[in-house]
């Protein structure tokens, strides 16, 4: 007969957390969110990569590329860049993420010693920088032989058509870093000389980057920086089980620092061949997650396969509809708590600690302060960093509301059919994904801190200061419908202050 789970399972909206005791020295400013990222072993070393926040980005063609990996890690996260796209595009993400240093810009505002006063003014307008590299040959990574910024032109007393060469700082002017500089380095050279902006050059005057004066403030901003030990951006990338021996290497080469095979089911041979192919090639320096499960029994097999840590959700994604297509799948909540007990069983029986990640359907901010509390040591999330700057996708007007374009992995529009494959030689024939919009939302920096701001008030409700105390004494308790109900605003007519204001 077949095996039947007896609870039903469940989604995070089912639940709210019970408070406890919040003592004194409980405060919001002193919780720590750092969590592991790779299997280790507990109690005996520390693991190999940590995250200091506990989210990730979704291995998605409208979410993670290169500008949301650079501002996340800068929050403290990290992304996967999608493995939708060919193995040289997404190596050549991950290259210029790890180009990216933190605090060195790359310059996108570029004239010639022969543009003229005209190109300036439109170059401009459309960048919006005022700082623009004076480059022998026009380009970002030209050899550079002056700046100009606002201070060298009048524009109602000079011609439009005045060139470049006449009117802007000549290199041998200026102040400028090495490339090996550090930004720490960078930042007292423009304080001492009181620059507004720092080029750096590499041995033949090439142009590397420049460091700015007014990054300095926002750069203090961002505690919780992730960075490898040459002070780049942490990145990870998607991987499918295909064409692994190909794209590992080009994306190992690129400085990926971590891989997860991105499968919507991944209880699977492909996945343990994968995992087995890093394994004989790299042994354990190459790390990899896998994934997606929902059982204990899939845990069990993918932390035997040896992955560093395990994806949890099938079907809950915002833009998912596997469970419609397929009937595969199981509440979020519900998976995540059976596979977090069987990591716990795992780790007893061999002192390795495998993280799980809840990826998916994740919609309002306490559901990952759940998720945590239900034994998950970060989040995956698509949705979210979608409706951001950040993310690669477009924003576009719908009916007069911004909003960003969002599209899963298995729809007709990304095509990522490798996500799906389960073998053989039969063509996938359906989609398991839509096309969507969703609300703009603004920057990263200030979402995620309101986000982080929220997990950290709901913990210290909770009386815990770490992730694995909130694991471990969170006191959860199922709602009813109708206490559902009474959470929201009830009995009142809430006040629109569009309306308000429209009267006035
Ligand atoms: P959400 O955050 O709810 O938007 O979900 C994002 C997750 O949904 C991804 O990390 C992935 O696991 C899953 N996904 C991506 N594409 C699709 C699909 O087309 N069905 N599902």
């Amino acid at each position: 007969m077949a095996k039947f789970f007896e609870e039903p399972s469940r989604t995070f909206n089912e639940y709210l957390l019970v408070p406890g005791y919040t003592g004194e020295d409980c405060t919001p400013d002193r919780v720590s969110l750092k969590t592991p990222l790779v299997k280790f072993r507990k109690g005996e070393e520390e693991p190999a990569l940590s995250l200091n926040i506990p989210m990730v980005s979704a291995i998605m063609q409208a979410v993670s590329g290169e500008k949301m990996a650079c501002a996340l890690a800068q929050e403290g996260g990290v992304s996967f860049i999608y493995g939708s796209q060919s193995i040289e595009s997404q190596a050549q993400m991950i290259r210029n993420v790890k180009a990216t240093k933190a605090g060195f810009v790359g310059s996108d505002s570029n004239v010639s010693p022969e543009s003229t006063l005209a190109d300036v003014l439109a170059l401009k307008a459309q960048t919006g920088h005022s700082t623009m590299a004076v480059t022998e040959n026009g380009k970002a990574d030209g050899k550079l032989v002056g700046i100009v910024t606002s201070r060298d032109y009048r524009v109602s007393r000079m011609d439009p058509a005045t060139k470049v060469k006449e009117f802007m700082t000549p290199f041998e002017h200026l102040i400028v870093g090495g490339e090996n500089i550090t930004l720490s380095e960078a930042n007292d050279i423009i304080w001492d000389n009181k620059l507004n902006q720092l080029p750096i050059v590499d041995k033949d005057q090439k142009l590397k980057a420049f460091v700015f004066r007014k990054d300095y403030e926002s750069h203090k901003g961002h505690p919780h920086e992730l960075l490898d030990s040459q002070k780049r951006y942490i990145v990870g990338a998607g991987i499918n089980t295909r064409d692994y021996a190909e794209r590992v290497p080009a994306l190992i080469e690129a400085g990926a620092d971590i891989l997860c095979i991105d499968s919507s089911e991944g209880f699977s041979a492909w996945q343990k061949n994968t995992i087995q192919w890093i394994r004989d090639h790299y042994g354990d320096s190459v790390k990899v997650g896998a994934g997606n499960v929902v059982d204990a029994e899939g845990f069990r097999f993918l932390a035997e396969a040896g992955a560093d840590f395990v994806k949890i959700g099938i079907g809950g994604g915002s833009i998912c509809i596997t469970r419609e297509q397929k009937g595969i799948g199981r509440g979020q909540a519900t998976a995540t708590l059976d596979v977090a007990r069987a990591r716990d069983q795992y780790f007893k029986e061999t002192g390795i600690y495998v993280p799980i990640c809840s990826d998916g359907g994740i919609v309002h901010d306490y559901h990952i302060t759940l998720a945590l509390a239900f034994g998950a040591d970060f989040v995956m999330l698509g949705r979210y960093f979608a409706r951001f700057d950040e993310a690669p996708n477009k924003l576009v007007t719908v009916n007069g509301n911004y909003m960003k374009e969002y599209w899963g992995e298995g729809s007709a529009r990304a095509r990522n059919w490798q996500r799906y494959d389960v073998g053989g030689e039969q063509k996938m024939s359906f989609v398991e994904g839509v096309d969507s919009y969703i609300p703009y939302a603004g920057s990263l920096h200030e979402n995620v801190g309101l986000t982080l701001s929220k997990i950290s008030h709901t913990m210290c409700n909770c009386g815990c200061l770490t992730i694995p105390e909130l694991q471990k004494n969170a006191k959860v308790t199922l709602v009813s419908q109708t206490s559902i109900v009474e959470g929201g605003a009830h009995d009142v007519v809430v006040r629109d202050e569009k309306f308000d204001a429209r009267k006035k």
